[in-house]
């Protein structure tokens, strides 16, 4: 059975892949999205992560304070460097390979985005993907993870301090992962996670400063360890809440998914969520952006240009245009002012401020 057996229930609200698209350009036959909001529940709360992510946070705070007080250069350059390899881990390893697979790659570079994404503690890649396939699948419905029908809190942090709903759980069970079971670096990250995760995430970045520049055990900890994995955190988070929130819809405007640039900037391009939930089987994630907002496709252009990255799977422009005319908003390719497509009542109308004046 293949990631797509669910299409013929009426119950999906996305595609997953390239085989499961029911039309020329990608989309479903009859509109199953929708976008009134979730019925209210009463959520059981995990005391346990709300007293975590609490701390956390506070943790982070004072993090940042120390950042900018005390901790050493090499500290705060280690630090984004972890932010940088968390975010590979997760965006070209656990997105973009593991549950999306839309590109392969070789057992090298497929141990490396294993220990990237353990750096992360986003849990282990194969439960990471299932739960994102399961939001592609059942997008903003109840047995979406993170549904953003919910509000901005449920769908940032606020999923993970209650229990799922049935329907995650009992919909994830029927999606086919034997694909993700299957593959021995997801394998072996799954055994030794209890292990591997606190060594990559917590002990070895904060030992790591101290050994080798006599860097504080304060800075070390708060700001290298903890105000990194949180600020990682919070930017992952980001593509669940504002990017189903906030921005253009130019491939399906009766999605919530949406052109997020403050996003992409921060999540390495993961932010460009309407093309990404209309075609999630592209390695770009995005139709447009360059490397500059789309760090994932440079690092796996990079790896598929030494050939340990292959397959790479994209949409050409003729089904995009065809999508986006059949069911966009009308802001495709508009890359900014002065753009040839812009609206002209747009132009006439726009406000500009502290206009110079001739
Ligand atoms: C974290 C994850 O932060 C972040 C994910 C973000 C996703 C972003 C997506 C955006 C995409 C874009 C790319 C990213 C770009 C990045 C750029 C960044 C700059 N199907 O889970 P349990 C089973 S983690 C099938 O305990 P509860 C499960 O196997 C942070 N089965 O549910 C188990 O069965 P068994 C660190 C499923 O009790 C049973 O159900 N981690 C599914 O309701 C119970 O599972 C944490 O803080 C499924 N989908 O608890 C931990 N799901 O017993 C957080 C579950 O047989 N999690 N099952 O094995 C938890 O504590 C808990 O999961 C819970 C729910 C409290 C939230
Ligand atoms: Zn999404
Ligand atoms: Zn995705």
């Amino acid at each position: 059975m293949s990631p797509n057996a669910l299409s013929s229930t009426n119950l999906c609200t996305g595609v997953l892949n390239e085989n499961d698209a029911e039309t020329i350009d990608g989309g479903l036959l009859e509109e199953r999205t929708h976008l009134k909001s979730a019925e209210k529940r009463q959520l059981k709360l995990v005391w346990r992560n709300v007293t975590a992510f609490a701390l956390l946070h506070i943790f982070a705070l004072y993090g940042a304070w120390l950042m900018i007080t005390s901790a050493k250069f090499y500290t705060i350059f280690f630090a984004y460097s972890l932010y940088v390899v968390s975010m590979f881990g997760i965006t070209a390893g656990a997105h973009r390979l593991w549950a999306h697979r839309t590109y392969k790659a070789k057992l090298p570079l497929r141990i490396i985005l294993m220990i990237f994404n353990t750096i992360a503690f986003q849990d282990c890649a194969m439960h990471w993907a299932r739960d994102h396939r399961v939001h592609h699948k059942f997008s903003e419905t109840d047995a979406d993870p993170h549904n953003a029908t919910r509000g901005f809190f449920f769908s940032h942090i606020g999923w993970l301090l209650c229990r799922k709903h049935p329907d995650v759980i009992a919909k994830g069970r029927q999606l086919d992962i034997s694909d993700l079971k299957a593959d021995p670096v997801l394998q072996f990250q799954r055994k030794y996670y209890n292990i591997l995760m606190p060594l990559l995430c917590f002990i070895l970045p904060t030992i790591i400063p101290m050994y080798f520049w006599d860097e504080y055990f304060l800075n070390s900890w708060f700001v290298a360890t903890m105000f990194r994995y949180t600020f990682t955190l919070n930017m992952t988070w980001l593509v669940n809440s504002a990017a189903h929130a906030w921005g253009h819809r130019p491939y399906d405007k009766n999605i919530n998914p949406s052109e997020n640039t403050g996003v992409a900037i921060f999540a390495f391009g993961e932010g460009w969520h309407n093309y990404h939930h209309v075609f999630p089987w592209d390695y770009k994630t995005a139709e447009l952006g360059n490397y500059r907002l789309n760090f994932a496709t440079a690092f796996i252009d990079f790896f598929a240009k030494i050939g340990w990255a292959y397959d790479l799977k994209t949409v050409s422009p003729e089904i995009i245009k065809r999508r986006a005319q059949r069911t966009g908003d009308g802001t495709h390719n508009l890359w900014g002012w002065g753009d040839k497509d812009q609206d002209q009542v747009e132009i006439d109308h726009a406000t500009i401020v502290n206009k110079k004046e001739y």
